[in-house]
């Protein structure tokens, strides 16, 4: 009896332990590297600067990186590691337009120097998103460090976690759900948006074959349709487009003012109309200038950086981002 007792009360403890509150981030904080290293942050924002003068257009592929990273397996810096056999998350469809792998390779480079052996790959794609967000003339936040990198990287991860452009609400509030993010959430991050580019890939089936009958999607603009399919012949896999057009590296609220006028590119854009709390909030920022955005943008990025992450003494500290120690 008390055998089994202790067996089940162990059981329940160890899931507990074991079952992560995943946007809880404990053992993040701001300033993590104080002590061991306490020029990080400037070393990262100095290679950043000289980066983003040299080609500001790796500013949106740069914020993706990281919520691909949390988005899959958690903020660990898997979305870094080289693939042995063809099956890491870099390998998965989704990842099409990443780029920037180099650059952190060159941020990981001068922080090695430095500091050996101490700041981890995950925060730096952290900081990095921050420093994007910046440099496009988004607001300041202060990123939470200690995250710690992980070992393995995998295709189907990625397939599984990172939501198809195609989702509905549903689809994209279940994933965000099951992350710990909400739907005030979901309309804020969505906002990165606001710059970067698309492969016309990626919403191509909005222009030419929404149901399967050569048709278009019925709730984006004719207007807009008609320009978008002007740029993107159909099975256009390489073309990429500007998804807030005109001010593709600014960091505004034109992507919301966009999807009001049903010029949302994706399907996953044009959904946040369908929602209460999302509609609400885009509405809200038009009315107010985006009053709140910036401000909204760094609270649910610090959320989303404490997805699943690896701390303590869990994990490694990757001398190369690109490979496992
Ligand atoms: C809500 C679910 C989301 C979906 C379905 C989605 C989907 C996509 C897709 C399909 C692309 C274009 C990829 C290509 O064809 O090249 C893209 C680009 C981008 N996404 Fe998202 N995304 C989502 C959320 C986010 C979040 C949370 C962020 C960051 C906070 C983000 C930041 C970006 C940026 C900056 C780009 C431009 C990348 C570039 O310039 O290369 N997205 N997204
Ligand atoms: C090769 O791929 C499999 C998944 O199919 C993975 O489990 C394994 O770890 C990979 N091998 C290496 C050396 O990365
Ligand atoms: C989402 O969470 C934030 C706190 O992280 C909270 O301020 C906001 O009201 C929540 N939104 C919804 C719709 O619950
Ligand atoms: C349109 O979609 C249908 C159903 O998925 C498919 O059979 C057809 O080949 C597609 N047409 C074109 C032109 O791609
Ligand atoms: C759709 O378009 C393709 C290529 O343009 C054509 O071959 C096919 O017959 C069309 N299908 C329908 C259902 O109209
Ligand atoms: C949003 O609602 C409109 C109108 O009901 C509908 O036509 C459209 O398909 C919906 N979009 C999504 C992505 O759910
Ligand atoms: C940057 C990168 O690793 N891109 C890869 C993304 O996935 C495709 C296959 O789907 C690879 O061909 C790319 O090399």
């Amino acid at each position: 009896m008390s055998m089994t007792f202790a067996k089940v009360f162990c059981f329940l403890v160890l899931v507990q332990v074991l079952v992560p509150n995943l946007a809880e981030g404990q053992g993040l904080k701001v300033g993590f590297y104080a002590k061991p290293c306490p020029n990080a942050e400037e070393i990262v924002n100095g290679v950043m600067k000289t980066v983003f003068k040299e080609a500001l257009s790796l500013s949106g592929p740069l914020l993706r990186m990281h919520f691909h990273d949390c988005f899959v397996r958690g903020c660990d810096g898997s979305i870094l590691l080289n693939s042995v056999n063809k099956t890491a998350e870099k390998d998965s469809p989704p990842n099409l337009s990443l780029r920037g792998f180099g650059v952190i390779d060159r941020v990981k480079a001068a922080l090695e120097k430095q500091c050996p052996g101490v700041v981890s790959c995950s925060d730096i794609l952290a900081i990095v998103a921050r420093d994007a967000v910046v440099a496009t003339g988004g607001q300041f936040y202060n990123v939470e460090t200690g995250r710690r990198d992980g070992s393995v990287s995998l295709l189907t991860d990625a397939l599984n976690n990172l939501l198809p452009p195609t989702s509905d609400f549903a689809t994209l509030i279940s994933g965000f759900t099951a992350l710990g993010l909400n739907a005030t959430d979901l309309a804020v991050l969505s906002g990165g948006h606001t710059i970067g580019t698309s492969h016309c890939s990626s919403f191509s089936d909005r222009l030419y074959n929404f149901t399967g009958k050569n048709d278009t999607d019925p709730s984006m603009d004719k207007n807009y349709i008609a320009r978008l399919k002007s740029r993107c012949k159909i099975n256009d896999q390489t073309t990429l487009v500007e998804m807030d057009p005109g001010s593709v590296r600014t960091f505004d609220i034109k992507y919301y003012s966009l999807i009001t006028k049903r010029r949302g590119l994706f399907t996953s854009d044009q959904a946040l109309l369908n929602n209460t709390v999302t509609k609400s909030y885009i509405n809200a920022q038009l009315k107010n200038g985006g009053a709140t955005f910036g401000h909204d943008f760094g609270v649910s990025m610090v959320k989303m950086g404490r997805i699943g992450v690896l701390t303590g003494s869990s994990g490694q500290i990757r001398k190369f981002c690109y490979k496992n120690n």
